[in-house]
């Protein structure tokens, strides 16, 4: 493993000692947002985990190597480069084969949080089933990481690009428990809204931490989504939002973008479409669920 892993010395001395930490993925500063917006994110979200008690620990693989907590150096590179891959779990053996530099998912992210012993991981958005999955059988490697690997994942939601309602399906199947920070209905991202209800509600970072302890101690593998919907100032107008996925989405099916391609195009064409303001909102959630992913974080800490 050594050969292929590489944990930061910060990363690793937090490990040792037994601090609370965060994960961090990195297709969200490669494919998820424009530079310099990205770098600006990536660095704001681990001062805000530092701020809050905990280690942040930004994922990727460079040259190959699965690197666990990224310098202020990695990040930018990761930032401004145009040739790095977008590497859920299938591409993990050819990127570090070939020595390449790969962006990490929430599904490579888990795998490689887990494998430093991380547990707990704050994103802004999971995959899912994607519309239209009846004919496409597009569903994100994200869900099936969700059930196999111990890392709770805290997020916004799903956007709508997805099918809301066949994604918490899959989740259901798959055993992973969906669960609303304070509040009952499942956010959708860049609104607090979806029309669907999240399995448990839950009020506290420690209410949490208990669950998350009770499911791996009773050794119930996977991971929990954490849905942590967008600050009501920060929300998007629900029409204007859907408006825009309903078009990206059309030109997507128009332009025969499928497969791993299919999520970053439709993440840019929002942007595009609403002129910029569903990156504020995308920048803002996920400063929030930084905040809330430390609190956890902490909590686990205490009880573990
Ligand atoms: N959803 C978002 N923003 C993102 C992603 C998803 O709102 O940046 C990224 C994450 O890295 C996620 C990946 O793991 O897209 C899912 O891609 P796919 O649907 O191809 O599995
Ligand atoms: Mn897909």
């Amino acid at each position: 493993m050594k050969k292929y892993l590489n944990i930061s010395p910060e990363v690793n001395e937090a490990l040792k000692k037994g601090k609370a930490l965060v994960a961090l993925e990195s297709t969200i500063i490669s494919h998820g947002m424009p530079y310099p917006k990205n770098v600006e994110t990536a660095l704001n979200v681990e001062k805000i985990i530092r701020d809050n008690g905990a280690i942040p620990a930004t994922i990727a693989i460079l040259k190959g190597v699965l690197k666990v907590g990224l310098t202020k150096e990695e990040i930018e590179y990761l930032g401004k480069a145009k040739n790095v891959l977008k590497t859920s779990r299938r591409d993990i053996p050819f990127i570090v084969s070939k020595k390449s530099d790969g962006a990490t998912t929430v599904a490579s992210t888990m795998i490689i949080a887990s494998l430093a012993g991380i547990k707990v991981f704050a994103t802004g958005g999971i995959g899912g089933v994607h519309r239209g999955a009846s004919k496409s059988f597009d569903i994100s490697a994200d869900l099936e990481e969700l059930s196999n690997t111990d890392v709770a994942v805290v997020c916004a939601g799903a956007k709508s690009i997805l099918d809301i309602g066949l994604t918490l399906e899959y989740l259901e199947t798959h055993g992973v428990p969906v669960v609303g920070y304070k509040t009952e209905e499942m956010p959708a991202f860049y609104t607090r809204k979806s029309g669907y209800k999240v399995d448990y509600t839950v009020d506290s970072p420690e209410e949490i931490a208990l669950a998350l302890k009770a499911k791996w101690d009773l050794g119930l593998k996977g991971g929990m989504v954490i849905a942590n919907p967008i600050e009501e100032q920060y929300q998007m107008d629900y029409d204007t939002i859907t408006a825009a996925i309903d078009k990206a989405i059309k030109e997507a099916d128009e332009k025969g973008i499928k497969g791993k391609d299919s999520t970053p195009f439709l993440l840019s064409k929002v942007k595009e479409i609403t002129g910029g303001d569903s990156l504020e909102s995308n920048i803002m959630l996920v400063y929030n669920n930084a905040l809330l992913g430390a609190k956890i974080a902490v909590e686990l800490q205490k009880i573990s």
